[in-house]
């Protein structure tokens, strides 16, 4: 992804806008830097109980992240939907393939078309996996019973994608062996909602909520945030599915969307944050690869305008992305990076999972286990969960394999 998308941004970024500096990859200069305690408030004084936590810190947290950094979600609209195809004999018979268009904006506005896949073998109902997608639904699976999907081309037009991409991500979905552990999987075409460039926000669900942006508004994050909890309000109402058993999952920008969707909506089980870096899991206070400056400048339609403000001075950010994590808590969450992966940094992706653990304690569950950096391919498998594997920047079969893995042990038994 990053290669193709990140070039033809920097090209529109205005004139205005400083160019950041190369990014550093020496570890000795990734500074030197005290984390916001996420058990303190705003006022100096110390969270000291879980209700505490629950109760008046949570929320503050919550309200920093909306106010500096994604922006605020508006209230939930109603919203219509439509199953416009089922056949329940995908896969050779494993699976139940449907597609489902969701309307978040009134029917005038943008399509979210939902692909859901369900195993046919199984007791009861099925947790799922639900994820945005980069390319297009039918990039998923090589399955000819999804529809070509409408998709950005490179110029930022949007039109159906190519017959020949038919699962063309697929290694990056694995869905024939989410199935075949029993696990549901659902997923949507992210630039259905808002189209990822920096001019995509006129066309979004946005405006239909609000019409000008304040500083704090929400933003492509945001609106991609926001259909994944849509998309779970629907999977809740179909009976196949256990509404208690929704593992949210996302890469990259998408791992950021997934662990602010997931921060926001105590609905989903399970969060789990892939190779998500800056503005994701990576600690923000770390120079080292993406720096908040560079995020900004390349896609300044992520984040809200407020977040600007922190581009030469990310000390004063008053959250740092540990608390991203521990928002999350008491649920379980899993972090993974790439050693490759440097821009995304991978230590400050540990360290950051590893520091939301003392609120996950004054909560009374297991924290991160790991005290050190595990060495690769080796995941730790406590409650915050944390795994670098050799390779890229990428979604790839091992990285499922630990999905599951932890998905397995840490959601709720099913009814
Ligand atoms: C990069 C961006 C990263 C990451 C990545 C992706 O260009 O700098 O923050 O989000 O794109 O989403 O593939």
């Amino acid at each position: 992804m990053r290669t193709f998308l990140l070039l033809p941004l920097l090209l529109v970024t205005p004139a205005a806008a400083q160019q950041p500096r190369e990014a550093n990859y020496d570890e000795s200069k990734a500074g030197n830097f005290t984390l916001p305690d996420p058990l303190v408030f705003a006022d100096g004084t110390p969270v000291r109980t879980a209700a505490e936590w629950r109760n008046k810190r949570r929320g503050e947290v919550l309200r920093l992240f909306e106010q500096n950094v994604y922006g605020k979600t508006p209230a939930v609209r109603p919203f219509e939907s439509e199953r416009t195809s089922i056949d329940k004999n995908a896969l050779n018979g494993a699976a139940t393939r449907e597609e489902v268009t969701l309307w978040l904006a009134g029917r005038q506005g943008p399509r979210l078309n939902l692909l859901i896949y369900k195993p046919n073998k199984r007791k009861g109902r099925a947790p799922v996996f639900l994820g945005p997608n980069f390319t297009g639904n039918h990039t998923v699976n090589a399955d000819p019973g999804i529809k070509i999907a409408e998709v950005y081309d490179r110029s930022g037009v949007r039109k159906p994608g190519a017959e020949t991409a038919r699962g063309s991500g697929s290694s990056r979905w694995q869905v024939e062996k989410a199935i075949g552990r029993g696990y549901a999987t659902a997923t949507f075409y992210y630039q259905d909602v808002f189209a990822d460039n920096k001019d995509g926000r006129a066309a979004s669900i946005i405006p239909y909520f609000e019409k000008d942006p304040a500083p704090d508004s929400w933003n492509a994050i945001g609106a991609w945030a926001y259909s994944l909890s849509r998309a779970l309000d629907y999977l809740s109402k179909d009976r196949d599915i256990d509404a208690r058993r929704v593992i949210l999952h996302g890469h990259s920008r998408l791992g950021k969307t997934a662990l602010w969707a997931g921060a926001q909506d105590e609905r989903f089980a399970i969060v789990i944050s892939n190779n998500s870096g800056e503005g994701g899991a990576a600690l923000a206070r770390r120079d080292y690869g993406e720096t908040v400056h560079r995020i900004n400048y390349s896609f300044p339609h992520w984040f809200n305008a407020n977040f600007k403000q922190y581009n030469a001075r990310v000390n004063d950010l008053p959250v740092d992305q540990h608390m991203l994590i521990a928002l999350i808590a008491p649920r379980p969450v899993y972090v993974t990076s790439a050693v490759e992966d440097r821009w995304a940094d991978p230590h400050g992706e540990f360290l950051s999972a590893l520091s939301a653990s003392p609120v996950y304690k004054l909560l009374g569950v297991e924290g991160m286990t790991a005290t050190a950096h595990p060495p690769l391919n080796q995941p730790v498998m406590s409650r915050i969960g944390y795994h670098i594997r050799s390779g890229v920047h990428d979604v790839t079969a091992y990285d499922w394999d630990q999905f599951m893995n932890f998905a397995d042990k840490h959601l709720p038994k099913g009814r």
